[in-house]
């Protein structure tokens, strides 16, 4: 299967237009202007610890500092060089599909500081640089100096992509050779990997990019490496210690660092998230170069693991704060819990190599589930305010006043101390187009509903839908016969679909083929039924509750349109009388579903328990909006599970 390029698709989405506009106009500047520090904004640590980074980014001025532009120290997070990295990627992949001649310039200059910083031997991090040189690639169970350089590599490939410009890419290539140098199983190389994966899938896209295989070879020798020799971090350390390098003696936890054996042996998603997610990305995507059927079995344990009890119904995964990592099964609490938003992206594209692996409309279920919910979350509607947990549960006092509750913020803060996140959520919706296409020998694939139009080689397909604001999609397309692959989301239903020129050789509720026969107009029509959504009954903490979706859309209550938000009984048998409505207010244009439901009444304030009570009720419609605008309408409680009239 080929991913399409970017630029051959237009989005043109009302929906995903309006977060493509605002991530060129508003999220990208205001990042670069907070990467360089120009802009008075709130910069937060992302949890309750006063050791942690905060008040400032800092992270151009590293790599001035580094370059010997400015005077100073280094600032702020060891891996805080890959902020500016993923900023760099969003604004190639922007210029992938559009021109800015002015961002480009603003661009162009932090990639020539980040050239001068660049060392002659083509090392570069500004961390080890200006705090620790003596151990470069000495502390690989945190030094994230091989996370920085695979963020390096995906901005290079995505700014020549956009730009025609290589001065990033040799940056990379400069280090990759470095690493090359320094890591493999050659004697005296180093026979370890990072403790952050990354480097493993932006070195494959590096080879799909250049076409050179020592850069597969070398994203296949760090996946293998990861966990060969369970003590090498420890041995590590030691050496460290030893040699008067650094005093440093940490209890190394190889669970979560994903360590305690090789990738290929692994069965089960656990220890940090995004780490996880990110290795399982980087070994699909070397299985889909040269299939590894071990590694291969290894991925499709992971997914089957976290798709069938550690996923939240937003899609968002990690369910504690400590060590931001995966936890047993079905531990799914909704108001402790982590679901970063790098956790999202990183399963999104987790699920697309997958299905590039093999097209099972489970993976594309699961990217609609991302996209629409727990990603989207991630950032406010004004582009400029970002959540890096993404709870589906807010009691706002108890967030305040409860320390296992300080890393889930009740407002998206302006920035973070710890700022993975929102570049990463640009970057991901400025790729949006990537995922709604496929191509595979003479077949091409449908992926998502979103209004777009693909010039392919030979062809032209083009979707016009008003979805998800509209039941139907029209799909044209010009070209010689081809079988086009059309995904239905799980959610879907009442599927119609016709044809003019060609036939349906396959229909059921999950996938349309269909044998165009040149230029041919499909139609489209679904229904988005209001749904409840029940748990597994081995989720504690949905016990008796039912969720609400409608389209690909989960729906939250907040307290500011619903007061008295936890005195709300959902009755389903009362589902066929819900009714939603298009909304265009400040929470820009959105469906709004209204709920009819059962509400306590009469429950004396000052009683904590009662005995023997049997409450009361009254019928009363609580309002609901998707779950991805929650949030910005000021603080209010929130919450995406209901309990149910018993
Ligand atoms: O360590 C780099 C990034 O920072 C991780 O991916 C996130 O979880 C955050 O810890
Ligand atoms: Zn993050």
């Amino acid at each position: 299967m080929r991913e399409v390029l970017l630029k051959q698709v237009t989005v043109e989405s009302e929906f995903w237009k309006s977060y493509l506009n605002l991530i060129k106009e508003e999220t990208i500047p205001y990042q670069l202007s907070v990467l360089k520090d120009e802009i008075d904004v709130d910069v937060q640590a992302e949890r309750k610890d006063e050791e942690l980074p905060s008040g400032k980014s800092h992270a151009i001025e590293n790599f001035k500092i580094a370059a010997g532009i400015s005077q100073g120290e280094h600032f702020g997070w060891f891996f805080q060089d890959s902020d500016v990295y993923k900023w760099l990627e969003s604004v190639g992949l922007l210029l992938q599909t559009t021109e800015d001649p002015q961002l480009e310039a603003h661009a162009d200059d932090v990639i020539a500081i980040i050239e001068k910083a660049q060392e002659k031997d083509g090392y570069l991090n500004t961390y080890f640089q200006l705090k620790f040189p003596q151990l470069k690639y000495r502390q690989l169970y945190f030094s994230h100096e091989l996370y920085c350089a695979g963020h390096l590599i995906e901005a290079g490939i995505a700014y020549d992509k956009g730009t025609g410009k290589s001065q990033l890419l040799d940056i990379a290539k400069r280090f990759v050779k470095h690493i090359e140098d320094h890591f493999g199983y050659e004697n005296r190389k180093i026979q370890g990997a990072d403790g952050h994966q990354e480097i493993e899938l932006a070195l494959v896209k590096l080879y799909d990019y250049t076409g050179d295989d020592t850069y597969l070879k070398l994203a296949q020798f760090f996946v293998n490496v990861r966990g060969e020799d369970p003590k090498f971090y420890q041995k590590e350390i030691e050496s460290n210690l030893k040699l008067g390098l650094s005093a440093d003696n940490p209890r190394v936890d190889l669970t979560y660092l994903q360590a305690f054996t090789q990738p290929k042996y692994q069965t089960k998603a656990v220890g940090h998230a995004v780490r996880m997610l990110y290795m399982a990305t980087g070994m699909a995507k070397i299985v889909n170069r040269e299939f590894d059927d071990e590694l291969y079995q290894a991925c499709l344990a992971i997914w089957d693991d976290i798709i069938k009890c550690k996923m939240y119904i937003t899609g968002g995964v990690g369910s504690t704060v400590f060590g931001e990592s995966f936890t047993g099964p079905y531990d799914l609490p909704n108001d402790t819990m982590y679901c970063e938003t790098c956790a999202a992206i990183a399963l999104l594209n987790f699920a697309y190599e997958l299905f590039q692996l093999s097209p099972k409309v489970e993976y594309l279920d699961v990217i609609d589930r991302l996209i629409y919910n727990g990603i989207l979350s991630g950032a406010s509607l004004n582009g400029k305010q970002f959540f890096y947990v993404n709870p589906l549960e807010v009691d706002v006092d108890s967030c305040h006043h409860n320390p296992g509750k300080g890393h889930v913020k009740t407002q998206r803060p302006d920035w973070l101390g710890c700022a993975c996140c929102p570049p990463n959520f640009a970057r991901t919706v400025a790729s949006i187009g990537r995922y709604v296409y496929l191509e595979d020998d003479g077949k091409l694939f449908v992926n998502l509903f979103i209004a777009s139009r693909l010039l392919g080689e030979g062809y032209i397909i083009e979707q016009k839908t008003g979805f998800p604001f509209e039941n139907s999609v029209d799909i044209n397309y010009q070209g010689p016969e081809k079988i086009i692959i059309i995904h239905v989301p799980y959610w879907a239903k009442g599927l119609e679909v016709t044809c003019d020129k060609g036939e349906v050789i396959k229909k059921n509720t999950q996938q349309i083929d269909v044998l165009v026969r040149g230029n041919s107009c499909l139609r489209i029509r679904f229904e988005q039924p209001i749904y409840s959504v029940s748990c597994h009954p081995e989720v504690r903490s949905n016990i008796g509750k039912v969720a609400i979706q409608r389209g690909p859309f989960i729906f939250c209550s907040q307290a500011l349109q619903n007061p008295d938000m936890k005195k709300y009984r959902v009755d389903r048998q009362k589902l066929p009388q819900a009714t939603c409505e298009i909304q265009n207010d400040n929470l820009g244009k959105y469906i709004q579903l209204h709920l009819p439901c059962q509400k306590i009444k009469g429950w004396p304030n000052e009683a904590l328990y009662l005995f023997d009570s049997e409450n009361q009720f009254v019928s009363s419609d609580m309002t609901l909006i998707p779950y991805y605008l929650w949030g910005n309408q000021g603080e209010t409680d929130m919450q995406v599970w209901f309990s149910e009239v018993m």
